[in-house]
Formats: structure tokens, C-alpha cells, sequence
């Protein structure tokens, strides 16, 4: 409801100003808005924790496949092909904010099931992998996991796949930093923000100080080389001769936000979450990509850090009214044949063929944004 309000906000004080109303005209002009809107209407875009574990659930019966003692997410609804190694990752880290939020066990079971069938799939060691990246953020995935169960087994791939994949990727050509790609000279925010966190996590699952210091450096580098401080805006990267991709993508921004956050540079963290929400929305809503591509779920990894950043520094205030309405529309976005969200709300999903990866960005906004209504509030109704 609040948010709501705060929505119409902009709209009164534009009414006020242009028709010049006295006083009393403001007061009975807010009244009348505030009569026309029943509960109803005002609760109408909210969502509930519950709601959060159906789209959840929604995307599970979608995508989610039992194979060989394992699990994995197949790439779109027709056809049972796995989805690529990055957005397998990815949709591992979507598991894992579902069971931050709502604390169920089996979403322990299914990351474990994930796990294992990506293992099979991909192997231990990802090092045929020539994508730095790629490897970065099922790093993460699993020191996440070892974080939150202290599965041994989690933290020795991932140590060990960031340690290969760091052995390669750190150089010290344009002052630091990580390559993107095998036989590629060129340095990307995809690899720096991802290994940053690895390492950081890494840190914490390790008690090994040197990680800590990676993560320092790498950030550093970032911070130096593909941001701008005058504006909070997060390059896309920069190759061997210098040239930059000025371009801002919401992961890059996100990853950064990420990193920022778990080593104390506060400022910094705010100035690109806040690039994100003024100069990257439109409407306030988050950009919409397409869903074949790596795009569709950029969102939601932009979306799970900077969520964690407002949590973690209570700047509420500033960011959950927009953050909760771009989750709100997802939720609204969902088509009613098997509750899938696109990645592209505040536009409905259309009937056909959905992506996984395109999906997720929406379950993990709402797992990760603290819901409008209260499930209580929701039944009453
Ligand atoms: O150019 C890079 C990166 O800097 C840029 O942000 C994105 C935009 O594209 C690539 S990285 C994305 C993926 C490309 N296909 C294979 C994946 O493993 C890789 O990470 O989309």
C-alpha cells in the first residue's frame, strides 16, 4: 500500500502545482484519491511470501529434470537439452536465494541434486572451460552453498576451479585484473565482479587471508579501470589496447554492488546501485532483454546484489520502493497457463516457449526483495 502511494506521489504534486490548488483543494484533493482507492485497489500489484514460493515451484515443474542421480534446468519448455553451463550456474544461485528466504529444506536437496548433475555433466574440474566467467559464477554458486551447509564437498570444487581459473585469468597488463576469456585479451566486468565475490566467499569459506586479498585487488582493479566515480556507472570492459565498452549492462552493475559491499566500500556500492535504478530503468523498471541470449537473466543477478546491499546498509528508503516494484511486476507478468514470468515485465508473458534462464530473473527478484503484503493480509481479503 505504501508503495502504491508513493507511486502516486509525482502524479499529485504535478496535479497540485498545475492547477494551483489552495490549501484546502490539496487536502480534499488527497482525500477523494485516497477514498477511490479501496484496499483492493491499493494492494492490487502486492505479493506475498507465498506467491514467492509459487513462482518458484512454477519454474521447477517447468524446467527442473531428475537425470542419473542428479539434477539440471533444461533450456526451454520444449525439448529436455540442459541449459549452458553459465546459466546452469546462475539458476544454482536461484535455488539458493529461494532457500535463504524461505528456509526450506528441500531446496537444499535440489541444489544438491543440481550439483551433482552439473559435476556430471561438466566434470570437476571446469579448466576445458574457456570461459573465465563462466567458471566465476559457479564458484560462487557452490561457496554460497558451502556457506549455508557447510558441505565440504562444495567448497573443494570451488576452491579448486577458482584457483585454475585465477592462475589463468590474473594479469597484470592494464594494472590488474581478470581476462575474460582464454586466448582473448580483453578484460570484462563479467569476470571481475563474479571473481571478486568468488574470492571473497572463498575467504569466508576458507579462512584463507590470501583470498581475501585477491578479492581486494581484483575489486580494486575494477573499481580503478571499468567504473566511473562521477557517475556510478559500470563498464562493460576493456580490451588488451585500451579501448573501452562503455556500454552498462544490470549484472555488471550488480556484480560490482556485490563486491563493493562485502568489502566495505559502501559509497561505491550505493553510486552503482543508484546509476542502476535512475539512468538504467525506464518507468523505473529495469531493462528488458531478450530471453534466448545471456540477457535474461542479468536482472536478476543485478537485482540479487543490490538487494543485498540495501539489506545489509539499510538503505531501504532509498532502494525497496523500486526495487519491490519491479518485482511486483514480474509477479503481475506471470502468464496464467503455468505461472512463468518472463524476464521482460512490465509486458505479460506470452503462451509458447519460455526459456529457463529468461524465467529465472523473476523468481529471483522475488525471492530476494522483501514481499508487499503479508500472507495473513492476502487470505483475509
Ligand atoms: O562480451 C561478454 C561480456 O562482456 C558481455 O557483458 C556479455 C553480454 O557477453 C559476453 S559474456 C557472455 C557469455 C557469452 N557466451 C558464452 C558465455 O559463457 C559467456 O559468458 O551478453
Amino acid at each position: 500500500m505504501k508503495n502504491l502511494f508513493t507511486q502516486l506521489v509525482p502524479f499529485l504534486e504535478f496535479i497540485i502545482t498545475r492547477w494551483n490548488l489552495s490549501r484546502y483543494g490539496h487536502a480534499i484533493l488527497i482525500a477523494v484519491v485516497c477514498f477511490a482507492m479501496d484496499g483492493s485497489a491499493l494492494t492490487a500489484q502486492a505479493f506475498t511470501s507465498a506467491d514467492a514460493d509459487t513462482i518458484f515451484e512454477a519454474h521447477t515443474k517447468a524446467f527442473y529434470r531428475s537425470a542419473n542421480g542428479g539434477a539440471y534446468y533444461q533450456k526451454h519448455t520444449e525439448g529436455s537439452r540442459p541449459a549452458d553451463f553459465w546459466t546452469e550456474a546462475e539458476q544454482l544461485e536461484m535455488v539458493l536465494d529461494h532457500y535463504e528466504r524461505s528456509t526450506n529444506a528441500q531446496a537444499l536437496v535440489m541444489f544438491t541434486n543440481l550439483f551433482r548433475g552439473f559435476l556430471a555433466e561438466h566434470g570437476r574440474s571446469w579448466a576445458t572451460n574457456v570461459y573465465n566467467d563462466d567458471i566465476m559464477w559457479m564458484v560462487i554458486a557452490c561457496t554460497r552453498a558451502h556457506l549455508l551447509t557447510d558441505n565440504p564437498e562444495f567448497r573443494d570444487v570451488a576452491r579448486m576451479n577458482f584457483d585454475l581459473c585465477y592462475a589463468r585469468a590474473a594479469s597484470t597488463n592494464l594494472g590488474g585484473g581478470l581476462w575474460w576469456k582464454e586466448g582473448v585479451r580483453s578484460k570484462n566486468a563479467c569476470v571481475n565482479g563474479p571473481g571478486a565475490i568468488a574470492a571473497y566467499l572463498l575467504g569466508r569459506a576458507t579462512g584463507d587471508q590470501k583470498y581475501f586479498t585477491m578479492a581486494t585487488n581484483i575489486f580494486l582493479w575494477e573499481r580503478a579501470t571499468l567504473f566511473d566515480s562521477r557517475t556510478g556507472r559500470v563498464f562493460d570492459n576493456i580490451q588488451e589496447s585500451g579501448r573501452m565498452g562503455h556500454f552498462a549492462l544490470t549484472y555488471n552493475q550488480g556484480t560490482f554492488v556485490g563486491a563493493a559491499n562485502f568489502l566495505g566500500y559502501t559509497n561505491e556500492a550505493r553510486l552503482a546501485a543508484t546509476f542502476t535504478m535512475n539512468e538504467m530503468c525506464r518507468g523505473g523498471y529495469l531493462p528488458a532483454a531478450g530471453e534466448e541470449g545471456d540477457g535474461g537473466g542479468f536482472n536478476g543477478i543485478g537485482v540479487r546484489w543490490i538487494a543485498r546491499y540495501m539489506k545489509d546498509r539499510g538503505e531501504q528508503a532509498t532502494f525497496e520502493p523500486w526495487l519491490q516494484k519491479n518485482a511486483e511486476a514480474a509477479w503481475q507478468a506471470r502468464r496464467a497457463s503455468d505461472n512463468l514470468s518472463w524476464c521482460r515485465w512490465p509486458e505479460p508473458t506470452p503462451e509458447g516457449r519460455r526459456y529457463s534462464w529468461g524465467a529465472s530473473s523473476a523468481v529471483v527478484i522475488m525471492q530476494v526483495v522483501p514481499p508487499t503484503e503479508t500472507d495473513k493480509a492476502k487470505t483475509l481479503k
